[in-house]
């Protein structure tokens, strides 16, 4: 099996730590796609969206993280396990779907309130507040979940509880600090970073990626001080 990632990419995180969790042998192959020297051939037959991550797995080629670890856990995940990353039955399959759809458009929301591109390339400063309430729709409904139960879809560990580190992450980037609000939400990412591989997969890569974050801060006070100087 190859997996195509990186480990700054957010959505390769959760695929990274299901084949970690399930214990699957695989062979890791780190793509930077912002460098502009891969050649993305190789990819582009494995996810025809040219994005990682993406996974080869004998005739089966697939790209989407939340497609990738539904597949990897329905297929190397025993029927007959007792608490499963993804779930068997109809019912929670259905519950945990409509959780793992709105998940995109958390990401699409905080990735609105953080202006990556704009923030990176020096062009604007920190986050886009105005998208905010959007993003808070998410962590208001993920503490009220978690106010009832340790987890994400219910008493353990599902790949939903993988795809959701992803928006803490970013808020985290972000700056976002308002967790004192939170305190559910603080208990959960202190059960998951528990995690053996809780570092390797997530935090080192959102580590690396708020630092560029705050450089892209720092070159837009950089611009505005050379601005200020020319008036
Ligand atoms: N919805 C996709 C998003 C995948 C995605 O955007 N991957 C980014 C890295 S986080 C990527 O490959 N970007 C490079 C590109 O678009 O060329 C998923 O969940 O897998």
């Amino acid at each position: 099996m190859k997996f195509y990632y990186h480990p700054q990419s957010p959505a390769c995180q959760p695929v990274w730590m299901v084949l970690k969790e399930l214990g699957i042998e695989y062979e890791a192959i780190e793509l930077n796609l912002w460098s502009g020297n891969v050649d993305k051939d190789e990819l582009f037959s494995v996810n025809p969206y040219g994005k990682v991550p993406a996974l080869k797995d004998g005739n089966i080629c697939l790209g989407e993280s939340r497609a990738v670890s539904i597949y990897l856990c329905s297929k190397y995940e025993a029927a007959d396990k007792d608490k499963p990353l993804y779930p068997k039955d109809v019912d929670s399959i259905a519950r945990i779907n409509m959780e793992l759809f709105a998940d995109l458009d958390s990401i699409v929301a905080v990735q609105k309130y953080l202006n990556i591109g704009a923030v990176f390339s020096g062009k604007a400063k920190g986050p886009c507040n105005e998208h905010f309430p959007e993003v808070k729709k998410h962590i208001d409904h993920m503490e009220k979940v978690l106010s009832n139960q340790s987890y994400l879809a219910g008493d353990h560990l599902t790949i939903l509880d993988f795809c959701k580190l992803n928006l803490l992450g970013m808020l985290d980037m972000a700056g976002y600090t308002e967790w004192v609000e939170y305190p559910k939400i603080v208990e959960w990412r202190d059960r998951m970073s528990k995690l053996s591989y809780y570092e390797e997969c997530h935090a080192a890569g959102f580590k690396a990626n708020r630092q560029i974050y705050t450089a892209g801060n720092a070159k837009y006070d950089e611009l505005e001080k050379n601005r200020d100087t020319k008036n």
